[in-house]
């Protein structure tokens, strides 16, 4: 009797989980399908599963393909599993090829290709809220997105656009999603739009994005300009869509605690915030060279003011840029000074001088101290007069 084993979220019941279950059977006579517990998918950063453990076994069984339904709750039991249950195959779907090849050494591994298309009809059928997203652009920030992409519950990344179809094919192939060089055919398959397209594009696509009634995030910066940006956010008002620009850092869970836990007195009453965020980048880079959207304040910015303005608000009585050039005129380093009716802050950032990247958060009581990455806020300290004591420790999330 051949055993295969196979493992999953099953958040959301659909056919590319149906699909998986099916030829996992039929690989061999017998199949047990581990389905993860919330505590387990929250340990490897799965996250937005919506269906409860209980209901998400029910629909795995429902489908009449597993011969035994098992938990998984915790890293590393594929191994004493397949030990422990003498599988001979373990599967999964090939949006994890090479992820499991360690399980080589335990039984045979085969990747089933996922499924490329989660069909609309069968979404509205089973009244599901999953969300198709359709990516603009093939460069290095989409590749960055799939692979994130896939630990978010109820989103599935079904292609990509690009009027080059050699581009959009070749990122297509790689990724196992559908490639598309018409834009109406993308829209009609997709109900989110993920735009990574250069800069100056931006605009042009957030806007057919959204007359097309698709809810829009794009990559920072979404534009330069005030004015086309409040029109933006107008028009996806307009048409009940939701429309955010792609700061990781403000959708960090982490920072969100920290945020919490800074504005909370934890360090007495805020008076200082230093941010700095530099990353090296090659003098032909685009980060250097692009002469309208390049520059450290233009790609760093964001990031280096977005604690300050969370934490002392819009309302600045004095602002101060200090940069330090290139020959074409760009920003290699800047620093940003903030004077607020009760605090101060300087923001720092650089493509061309490397510092270190850190953020303090400095009160009447004390000061909060993220070390770097603190864009991807996973560990911070609080501390007090007396440098031994350190008053609060946030472990990784
Ligand atoms: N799948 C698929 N096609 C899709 C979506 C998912 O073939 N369009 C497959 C996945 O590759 C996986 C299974 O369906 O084999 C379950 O997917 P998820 O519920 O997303 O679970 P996942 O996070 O992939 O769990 O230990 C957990 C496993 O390692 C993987």
């Amino acid at each position: 009797m051949i055993k295969v084993i196979t493992y999953g979220t099953f958040d959301l019941f659909h056919e590319g989980h149906y699909r998986l279950l099916q030829r996992a059977k039929a690989l061999g006579d017998y199949l047990i399908v581990g389905v993860t517990t919330e505590v387990y998918d929250k340990a490897r950063g799965k996250l937005n599963v919506v269906d409860s453990l209980m209901t998400r076994i029910e629909n795995v069984k429902k489908t009449g393909f597993a011969d035994e339904v098992i938990i998984e709750e915790e890293l590393g039991q594929k191994v004493n599993d397949i030990k422990k249950f003498h599988i001979d195959i373990f599967t999964v779907g090939s949006d994890w090829v090479g992820s499991f090849d360690y399980l080589k050494n335990y039984c045979k591994v085969v990747y089933l290709e996922r499924t490329k298309n989660i069909s609309s009809t069968m979404l509205r059928e089973q009244n599901s809220h999953i969300q198709r997203i359709g990516i603009i652009g093939t460069g290095r920030i989409a590749e960055r997105f799939i692979p994130e992409a896939r630990l978010v519950s109820g989103v599935s990344t079904q292609g990509v656009y690009n009027p080059h179809e050699e581009s959009a094919k070749r990122f297509a192939h790689k990724w196992e999603i559908n490639a598309y060089t018409d834009m109406e055919e993308f829209y009609r398959a997709v109900d989110v739009v993920y735009i990574a397209s250069p800069h100056e594009t931006h605009y042009g696509y957030i806007r057919s994005a959204l007359e097309h009634d698709k809810h829009v995030l794009c990559e920072k910066p979404m534009v330069l300009k005030k004015a086309q940006a409040e029109e933006l956010f107008e028009l996806a008002r307009k048409r009940e869509k939701v429309l955010f620009e792609g700061i990781k850092t403000a959708y960090c869970p982490g920072f969100h605690k920290l945020l919490g836990v800074a504005g909370s007195g934890t360090v007495g009453a805020i008076r200082n915030i230093e941010a700095c965020f530099t990353k090296l980048e090659k003098a032909d880079s685009r980060e250097l060279t692009d002469p309208v959207y390049g520059g450290s304040f233009l790609e760093l910015g964001s990031y280096v003011m977005l604690p300050i303005l969370k934490l002392f608000g819009k309302s600045f009585e004095d602002i101060r840029f200090d940069s330090i050039r290139g020959e074409n005129g760009l920003d290699l380093f800047t620093r940003i000074s903030l004077k607020y009716p009760m605090g101060v802050a300087t923001a720092t950032c650089g493509l061309g001088v490397k510092s270190e990247g850190r953020l303090l958060i400095a009160g009447t009581k004390g000061y909060i101290v993220v070390e770097a990455p603190w864009w991807k806020t996973t560990y911070f300290e609080a501390h007090y007069e007396n440098p031994g004591e350190i008053g609060l420790k946030f472990p990784k999330i």
